[in-house]
């Protein structure tokens, strides 16, 4: 990469062209707030708001990086607040259409923190719950490690993140940094934006150099720019370290409030308490000078963010950080004020800050004028950052149907998921896409066949100690295998970018992450943030629900069901049976793969969005985000299911296990010949208590026809497109082909579910029928299997009596 044009210096133009245009960058920045604010009639009375402060906060660090310092391949995260900052750059960089700048925070317009699939224009990291998007660049550049020593590498990239000094309150912070997976990412650079206030207090000093100390116990370089070039002056001039220490020793709070105030009050409240030394070293200065002395601080000095990212630059085997002091709200009336998190400009302001500017109401929305040395320079790093359009030729990613598992004994889903992924392990056009990770919990989810055959990764190879014949920990850059630490954000941030790196480094992976089911609420945020970003990965809970009965209710999952359906972007699917779950894990992976197949700027996906076609041929829209499995340590007998695809063939079965549901055992013939019939639905480990249930009701003459659910998000989303469909239409909406076929009649449903009893309840509503729903709706305990089921109503004799309550009903 060329770093010929870096500095406007190289074409002849001077320092004053980057602050003629962080001028302009700041002005956008706070204008794009205040349209929001005061240019739209919303009719609805609900403020907008939007962040000045924040953003004035950013100018300078954010405009050393576009205008001076970044190359096309870096990758950068802004701080949610910054997001208008970020906008009006892109504007000046001819990235973004004027006509977006009032729409902050509009339908359809600039969104309110920065967005990959919302925004318009080319955001790398989705930000807003804070501390993620610190994070994210960290396993980006962690992905892009796993990437260049697997495929070969690419034009190197540098991962930014630009964060608020807050935000590493955040405990996803430090778990990010503390684990070896981020180890030794010498391209990795953290900006903290350190205007030492949060959102509702001045943060106190100490915790500064705390965190510094941090992040240099975890390896990181840690680097200030505190002092802007005019302290630094007068601190090298006799006396000048009296100031110095006056200054480092000064309560936060102290400092704070010296903005905001007249050049004699702010000689008064600077000096309150000062030792001699420091009275008599500013005596000799005069207000109008001593109050902009002393709160100059280095993040709003161009040329020392520059030395310092050169610096940072130079580090190549750990990561950096940079601590960058600077004033929250800065050149605007209202830096520095404590409570200046959401305030907003009143008009008067701004039309005196237009004015400052020359600018007038005609020209105020203008880009840099391209005769001006500013608008040459905005033209000459428009071009040095274009990123080349990637070529859409397929990806060689070839995922067959199933991988053909025979389970002739008991098993469980857990071991079928191991099994198919060793299986795929040999398929020569998946197996080197293929990249598994967990967080300490890879042999207890029965990831070690696959690991045992790709090895763990380590960017450099390491020498196995151990000799374990069941378990080889080979380490090395061959390795598939990422190992974590026990964080479970760490799980869902890394997968989150591991599903993006058919974007974010050209390559197109298939990751899957394997977590203990209850911790999916752990690492909640983190799965929620990276759907959002539009990543594509697989992740299974695995054991799940009070199956896993003699661990006890703290490891026993309830809810996560519920998350798995009601999670956007992503599709929740809970299997009982082997050969299901081999079609529907391989169904899933090619729908995964198809995201490097697809056009891939950000801001041309949707990700979510499903479009006609078929995922494996069922008819379905296509779905377009990730999958998650909930899984189970319990055998159950596969004979059942052969029989169901005995009675029904392969492309029938197949297609309905993959939309959704199935008839495991079909009653029809004896309804036919008058027996009362009713629906049993379970979905997983619960199947033996659903037949046990149904072959009980036989004998007492009831036609008990037991459908499989495997995917009741599936069905569920069937419903309720068909729902929508006839509410946008007003017209009488129909039963989905996915739950007809698995309910051809009507009759009263039971659903049995380890999970809460909800997730299928709404099937009673779907068919018009009523139901009884049977789940988890309690705290577990320690116990066998059935002592559990028995507490919980799902075992065979509960299922019956539901049966029989749900046909008093009917
Ligand atoms: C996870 C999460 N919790 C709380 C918030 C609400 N919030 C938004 S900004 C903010 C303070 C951020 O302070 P800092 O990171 O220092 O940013 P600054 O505005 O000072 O630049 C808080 C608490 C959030 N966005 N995300
Ligand atoms: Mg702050």
């Amino acid at each position: 990469m060329e770093h010929v044009t870096t500095s406007p210096a190289a074409l002849g133009y001077g320092a004053a062209v980057l602050d003629e245009i962080q001028q302009r960058v700041l002005w956008l920045a706070t204008r794009i707030v205040d349209a929001a604010n005061h240019d739209r009639e919303t009719g609805d009375g609900v403020k907008v708001g939007g962040h000045q402060a924040s953003s004035a906060s950013l100018v300078t660090v954010l405009t050393a990086l576009y205008f001076a310092h970044l190359d096309a391949p870096d990758r950068i995260s802004v701080k949610p607040h910054a997001s208008p900052v970020y906008h009006a750059i892109q504007y000046l960089l001819g990235n973004l259409d004027r006509s977006y700048l009032p729409t902050l925070r509009a339908f359809g317009g600039l969104q309110s923190y920065p967005s990959r699939t919302k925004d318009p224009d080319g955001v790398d990291f989705s930000t807003g719950s804070v501390g993620l998007g610190a994070a994210a660049p960290l396993f980006a550049a962690a992905t892009r490690r796993y990437v260049d020593a697997h495929f070969g590498a690419r034009p190197r990239s540098r991962f930014v993140a630009v964060i608020g000094d807050a935000e590493l309150d955040e405990g996803n912070i430090w778990e990010a940094v503390a684990d070896p997976a981020t180890d030794g990412l010498g391209d990795v650079l953290w900006i903290v934006d350190v205007n030492r206030q949060s959102l509702d207090r001045v943060v106190p000093g100490v915790r500064i150099a705390q965190w510094e100390q941090q992040l240099s116990a975890a390896g990181w370089h840690v680097v200030e720019a505190k002092y802007g070039r005019a302290l630094q002056a007068a601190f090298s001039r006799p006396g000048g370290d009296s100031l110095r220490d006056w200054i480092d020793a000064m309560p936060n709070e102290h400092y704070q409030s010296l903005f905001g105030l007249e050049p004699a009050a702010v000689r008064e409240r600077f000096l309150d308490g000062a030792p001699p030394a420091v009275q008599d070293f500013c005596a000799g200065i005069p207000d109008h000078e001593l109050a902009p002395l002393v709160t100059d601080l280095a993040g709003h000095d161009l040329g020392s963010l520059l030395t310092a990212f050169a610096e940072c630059d130079a580090e190549k085997d750990r990561p950096s950080v940079l601590f960058a002091y600077t004033i929250k709200g800065w050149g605007l009336p209202i830096a520095g004020n404590p409570r200046n998190h959401s305030a907003l400009l009143t008009t008067d302001q701004i039309d005196q800050m237009r004015h400052r500017l020359g600018l007038t109401p005609a020209t105020e929305w203008d880009r840099l004028d391209p005769m001006t040395p500013a608008g040459q320079w905005a033209a000459a790093r428009r071009e040095h950052l274009a990123r080349a359009p990637r070529p859409h030729t397929g990806n060689g990613v070839v995922v067959p149907d199933a991988t053909g598992l025979r389970a002739a004994r008991p098993i469980s889903t857990q071991e079928a998921f191991g099994r198919i992924l060793v299986d795929l392990s040999r398929a020569e056009s998946v197996a080197p896409y293929l990249v598994t990770t967990a967080p300490d919990v890879a042999t207890s989810t029965n990831l070690a066949g696959f690991i045992n055959r790709t090895g763990v990764f380590s960017p450099v190879p390491r020498r196995a100690w151990s000799e374990d014949p069941v378990l080889k920990w080979a380490e090395g850059p061959d390795g598939q295998h990422i190992e974590l630490g026990i964080s479970e954000m760490n799980l869902f941030l890394l997968l989150g970018q591991l599903g993006l790196a058919w974007d974010l480094s050209d390559q197109p992976l298939l990751p899957v992450g394997t977590v203990y089911d209850p911790f999916v609420l752990r690492g909640l945020d983190a799965f929620i943030y990276s759907v959002y970003s539009g990543a594509r990965f697989i992740v299974a809970g695995t054991p799940s629900g009070v199956t896993l009965a003699p661990e006890g209710g703290a490891h026993q999952s309830t809810i996560t069901a519920s998350v798995g359906m009601e999670l956007p972007n992503v599709t929740f699917i809970e299997p009982a049976y082997a050969v299901a779950l081999d079609w529907l894990l391989c169904g899933a992976l090619q729908s995964v793969a198809a995201a490097g197949a697809a056009v891939t700027r950000p801001g041309a996906t949707q990700p979510g969005v499903t479009q006609p076609g078929a995922p494996g041929g069922g008819g379905e829209p296509t779905e377009t985000g990730s999958y998650y499995f909930r899984l189970t340590t319990r055998g159950i007998d596969q004979q059942p299911f052969q029989a169901a695809r005995d009675r029904l063939g392969d492309a029938i079965l197949r297609r309905q296990v993959l939309a959704g549901g199935y008839r495991l055992v079909d009653a029809a013939d004896e309804a036919a010949a008058g027996a009362p019939p009713v629906y049993l639905v379970g979905c997983g480990a619960v199947l033996p208590e659903v037949l046990t249930a149904a072959a009980e009701l036989a004998d007492e003459g009831i036609a008990a026809t037991v459908v499989d659910v495997t995917s009741p998000d599936r069905l569920y989303r069937a419903w309720q497109r068909t729902l929508r469909q006839g509410v946008r239409t007003a017209t009488a909406p129909s039963i989905p082909g996915a739950i007809r076929s698995a309910f051809p009649n009507r009759a009263p449903v039971v659903t049995v579910h380890d999970a809460a009893s909800h997730t299928m309840s709404w099937l009673g509503s779907a068919l018009g029928v009523p139901a009884v729903s049977l789940g988890v709706d309690s705290f577990g305990q320690s116990g066998a299997v059935a002592d559990l089921y028995r507490a919980h109503d799902l075992d065979s004799g509960s299922i019956v009596n539901a049966a029989l309550a749900a046909l008093s009903l009917g």
